[in-house]
């Protein structure tokens, strides 16, 4: 036995089970559903994929089937999800994604892919709807002399999965720091309908269950000890776009603190994926705002330099998603981060219940929106997914604030972000209060949709495209049906533009 696994895989029957990646990837076979760790580029299993890509590779070139449902917390990466995809192993996928070979597949109608919202999840595989889980296979932090199991950079959906299935293949990454231990909480359940209790959160730091997974043992039937990195890209420096977008949000809290409608420390924060949300939580170093609290699903690096310099309190998510960088900051800083990051079930920090009763302030980046706040986070075109609407629409729907955000245009002004109808609805006007670009704020609440049309053509389109919108609500108006005015035959008519011309502009 190694050192790694010595240390890490401290339950005596459980060290009996340490085998190779090999080993371990040949219990999963054609036809299984596989519950697969991992959240946002964290805590995904990294050797067991690859040896499992390999033998789906050895069978296809036999001429035999073996592709596999995979479901996840949300997106993993190459060493997971591309790895797989590359060897045509899955056909089937949930809930969120974002690896390009994986996203190549869905597109090419090779995989049927579920796009759902984070927190219906467990709850779906507990009832069954898709049928039974075969496997779970979990990267974890180590394991405990009586079996108890640290988790490791996320929690997700591994709980609900390590329950779910038959048998639990767990990757033991030594990789990941030690000191993880005690950060997780993990709510045993949230009961079943029509007998389920509130679940007892009542601040966004509190505590309600174990630091530990307590699993049947029994069905652990591998055990893969490694030491290998989360794959995350560094995030893009905020450019100008962002750092405006971020000064619009602060300013309009400053503003909202003034007149008494904010506390002095806002609200708790929730910040979606990506390189623009992230750029927001970057813009907080430098306000005035003190003692914040995140309540969020992915705690990226912005939000974890919140923390490290004394701005945010703590932050309770459900994975800790970092560049390289950040990780290393992380780790170098765990012992003082460990009392202030809290990692839970992604049932429990999406849930809708808890969202509204803490009032988190919800942050996403979209697509498009159109002129009446609808808003497309997934579907470029209408019709090509790009990841998925992940935990957008738990925060969406329920947050006291929920703002969007994005630059006014993409592919070099080719793109308007707002356009007269989106192509694909992930958020209805009805949850949408706040759209912001690089041009301005649109403050959605409370207004009729030609008042929203009129604020958000003015306050958020690119100035290449304000006269074209205006033109399409105008004529739209003089058609009649006042309450909502659209012209059904040219409402998505840019995005055909930009699909027979690559450019949305008339030329
Ligand atoms: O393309 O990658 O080829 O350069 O989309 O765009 O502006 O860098 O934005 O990284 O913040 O991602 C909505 C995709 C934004 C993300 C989305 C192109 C653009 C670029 C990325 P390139 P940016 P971001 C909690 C919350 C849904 C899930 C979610 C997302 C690429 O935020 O997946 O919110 N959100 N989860 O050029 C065509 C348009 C475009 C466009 C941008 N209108 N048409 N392409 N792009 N606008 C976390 C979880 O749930 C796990």
């Amino acid at each position: 036995m190694t050192a790694n696994a010595a240390e890490r895989v401290q339950h005596e029957g459980l060290r009996a089970k340490i085998m190779s990646a090999e080993q371990a990837a040949s219990f999963i076979k054609d036809g299984m559903n596989v519950g697969i760790s991992g959240f946002t580029g964290a805590g995904y299993p990294k050797a067991v994929p690859a040896a499992l890509a390999k033998q789906m590779e050895e069978a296809h070139e036999r001429g035999e089937q073996f592709t596999i449902g995979m479901l996840t917390g949300a997106s993993t990466a190459a060493d997971c999800d591309g790895v797989l995809a590359q060897a045509k192993g899955v056909h089937f996928r949930t809930p969120f994604q974002s690896d390009p070979t994986l996203r190549n597949s869905i597109n090419a109608g090779e995989v049927n892919y579920v796009d759902m919202h984070l927190s219906h999840v467990e709850q779906q595989v507990r009832f069954g709807f898709y049928g039974k889980m075969d496997v779970a296979l979990i990267e974890i932090t180590g394991i405990l002399p009586d079996g108890r199991i640290i988790p490791s950079m996320g929690v997700g959906t591994n709980n609900e999965w390590m329950k779910a299935a038959d048998k639990i293949i767990l990757e033991v990454n030594s990789r990941q720091h030690i000191l993880l231990e005690g950060m997780h909480d993990i709510h045993p359940d949230i009961g079943t309908p029509p007998n389920r209790k509130p679940i007892p959160l009542e601040k966004p730091d509190g505590r309600i269950g174990s630091p530990y997974f307590d699993i049947d043992l029994s069905k652990v039937v591998a055990v893969v000890v490694t030491d290998l990195p989360d794959r995350n890209s560094k995030f893009a420096d905020p450019d100008e776009n962002s750092k405006r977008i971020a000064s619009q949000i602060i300013d309009f809290f400053s503003h909202e603190v003034k007149a008494g409608r904010l506390p002095a420390n806002l609200l708790p924060l929730q910040s979606g994926v990506g390189n623009v949300a992230n750029a927001v939580l970057a813009g907080l170093q430098d306000s005035p705002f003190e003692n914040l609290y995140g309540y969020t699903e992915v705690l990226q690096d912005g939000m974890l330099d919140l923390i490290l310099n004394g701005k945010m309190v703590s932050a309770s998510a459900t994975a800790l998603s970092f560049s390289p960088e950040a990780l290393q900051r992380f780790n170098d800083n765990i012992e003082s981060l460990r009392s202030k990051i809290i990692l839970r079930p992604q049932e429990v920090t999406n849930h809708p219940e808890l969202i509204r009763r803490l009032g988190v302030i919800g942050m996403n980046a979209m697509i498009e929106a159109d002129i009446f706040g609808n808003v497309n986070s997934t579907h470029v075109m209408g019709t090509r997914m790009m990841n998925g609407i992940g935990g957008s629409g738990d925060f969406t729907r329920n947050a006291f604030w929920s703002f969007f955000v994005s630059p006014s245009v993409a592919k070099d002004g080719k793109i308007s972000c707002i356009v007269p109808m989106v192509s694909h609805h992930d958020h209805t006007e009805h949850d949408v209060m706040f759209i912001v670009t690089e041009q301005g704020m649109a403050d959605l609440r409370g207004k009729a949709p030609r008042q929203r049309a009129k604020l958000i053509i003015e306050n958020c389109a690119h100035p290449d495209y304000r006269d074209m919108l205006r033109d399409y609500l105008d004529r739209a108006e003089k058609a009649g049906g006042l309450h909502t005015p659209h012209m059904l035959n040219e409402a998505l008519s840019w995005h055909q533009r930009f699909v027979e011309t690559g450019d949305m502009r008339v030329k």
